[in-house]
């Protein structure tokens, strides 16, 4: 593996020896103010003078590869970091497979990679954009700094991309690169390009649901491009990964911390009945079927990013070698599956069944459900907090046909079990599975802000352990200092 050490002596921090590479240096620094720029007017409002303890990538070692610091948040240094290049690397499926890995754009595929990096990079700066307003009610300093982090690395994550933009393809390339920071999310002119980075993150419930749910999106796609026989590609998004799992991360611990105080508040105040809900609401926790309904809204919106069941962009994708299979490298087959089929749920007749279609164009299909079954493992470990609590519920993943706005599922209106319902059935139901408007205006009411060293609003437990191993009472983001 050849590594090459971080500069962090320039404008840009970076392992790309940008410092030899006079074009792209002069391209990024020309497109930072700009950024900047974005950063300052879509960015975390309010607190960008706030000293944050955040981590900063400082290298691309697996064993210690970030530093710890209080950092003011447009003062952080985005870098440029791809995961070490692996000597003699083949594009291990499709067309090419057994080739070598290309360190340039195969000029034949150049469109279809363009606008996979392009959907990729659109996604970071939109979900900074969604999350912008949440400082102001964090329900503890710890909270706070964690909503930052992945702000910044977000932000990171765009550079990433920005960077194989600006250095593989040319004019439309930096044409694009501007094109990311003039879209916004939820503009009725300028949306971002997917469905769930144009909705709203209204409060901390939604953002923990949103890291949990459709950071995991993240994760497999980034899984799935890290496989690319365009090397750049893979690279990027190898590194890309390292920081992603902090982000899930806080959406695991996050609800799993709102569920356990909902619990603990109930067992406290003697009611076991979880859908006694004004009784719970005047505890002022959230009780267990709305975080069940948050769920059901953030899983399905998230499930829309995997596209069509059947996708000819998939089967190109995978077939031209640029977009692999979830952990392609650990399966066992040819990797070309241009003969195998795979069973997809499709609406037939009326009804959701199992029907097997050529495994290249069910490829969004397949991603999608390793992603249900990654998404499982988190919601058995809440299903435990309360269970070890001793109260009666359990949260279930919503039937993947549920609140579809994309693929098989457009059509239909499913319940949360995949009974298809009549439009007159799906109306009178709908807010016993999504969040009602009197549900938002729960949430909302609770969403105070607590600033106070060591402390946390009363829905949501502390953590386990403190971020970098710091002690209970550390102070994570110095507002007054700033
Ligand atoms: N909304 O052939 P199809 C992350 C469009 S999250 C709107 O099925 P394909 C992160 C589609 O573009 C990961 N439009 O699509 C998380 C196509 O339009 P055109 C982001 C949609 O290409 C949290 C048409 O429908 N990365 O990193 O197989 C915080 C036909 O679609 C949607 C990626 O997604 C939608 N939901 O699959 C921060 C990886 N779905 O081109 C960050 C890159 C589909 O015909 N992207 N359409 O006009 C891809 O791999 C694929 O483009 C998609 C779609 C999986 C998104």
């Amino acid at each position: 593996m050849s590594m090459i050490a971080v500069d962090y002596d320039g404008l840009i921090p970076n392992n790309v020896a940008l410092g030899q590479d006079v074009r792209v240096k002069r391209a990024l620094e020309k497109w930072h103010p700009g950024y900047i720029g974005w950063w300052m007017d879509m960015g975390p409002e309010g607190f960008q003078n706030a000293l944050v303890y955040l981590r900063t990538a400082i290298g691309v070692d697996p064993k210690g590869w970030a530093k710890f610091d209080y950092v003011r948040m447009p003062e952080y240094r985005w870098g440029i970091l791809l995961a070490p290049q692996r000597e003699a690397r083949k594009i291990p499926f499709g067309t090419h497979k057994g080739e070598d890995a290309w360190q340039e754009v195969p000029g034949e595929y150049r469109a279809m990679l363009r606008r996979l990096v392009v959907i990729q990079g659109d996604t970071e700066p939109a979900s900074v954009e969604q999350q912008r307003h949440l400082g102001k009610t964090a329900p503890s300093l710890y909270d706070m700094r964690n909503l930052f982090q992945v702000n910044v690395e977000e932000g990171r994550h765009l550079w990433a991309m920005v960077y194989l933009l600006q250095k593989y393809f040319g004019t439309d390339g930096r044409d694009e690169a501007e094109a990311l920071l003039q879209r916004r999310s939820g503009d009725p002119d300028t949306p971002r390009m997917l469905g769930a980075f144009n909705e709203k993150t209204p409060d901390w419930l939604s953002f923990f649901m949103f890291t949990y749910f459709t950071d995991r999106d993240g994760k497999m796609q980034l899984e799935a491009l890290a496989q690319s026989g365009f090397d750049p590609l893979s690279r990027t998004c190898r590194f890309m990964l390292t920081e992603e799992a902090h982000h899930m991360f806080v959406g695991e611990t996050g609800v799993t911390r709102v569920v356990q105080r909902t619990c603990e508040a109930m067992k406290e105040a003697g009611i076991k009945d979880p859908y006694e809900i004004d009784k719970i609401r005047k505890l002022g926790v959230i009780d267990l079927p709305t975080i069940q309904k948050k769920a059901n809204l953030h899983f399905s919106l998230t499930l829309d990013l995997f596209g069509n069941e059947i996708s000819t962009n998939a089967a190109n994708a995978f077939h031209a070698g640029l977009k692999g299979r979830f952990r392609e490298d650990r399966l066992q087959d040819d990797h070309q599956l241009e003969g195998g089929t795979y069973p997809v749920l499709r609406f037939i007749d009326g009804q959701i069944k199992n029907d097997d279609a050529p495994a290249l164009s069910a490829l969004n299909m397949r991603l999608r459900d390793d992603y249900v079954a990654d998404c499982q493992v988190g919601v058995d470990r809440w299903n435990k907090v309360i269970a070890d609590i001793g109260i009666p519920f359990e949260i279930k993943l919503p039937h993947v046909a549920f609140h579809r706005h994309i693929g098989e599922f457009s059509r239909t209106n499913a319940d949360v079990d995949g009974k298809v319902l009549s439009p007159a059935e799906w109306t009178h139901k709908r807010t016993d599975f999504l969040p009602s408007e009197a549900d938002k205006d729960f949430i909302e009411s609770l969403m105070k802000p607590q600033m106070e060293k060591g402390k946390f609003a009363g829905w949501i437990a502390p953590p386990k352990v403190g971020i970098d191993n710091k002690p209970g009472d550390f102070e994570y983001v110095k507002i007054h200092d700033a």
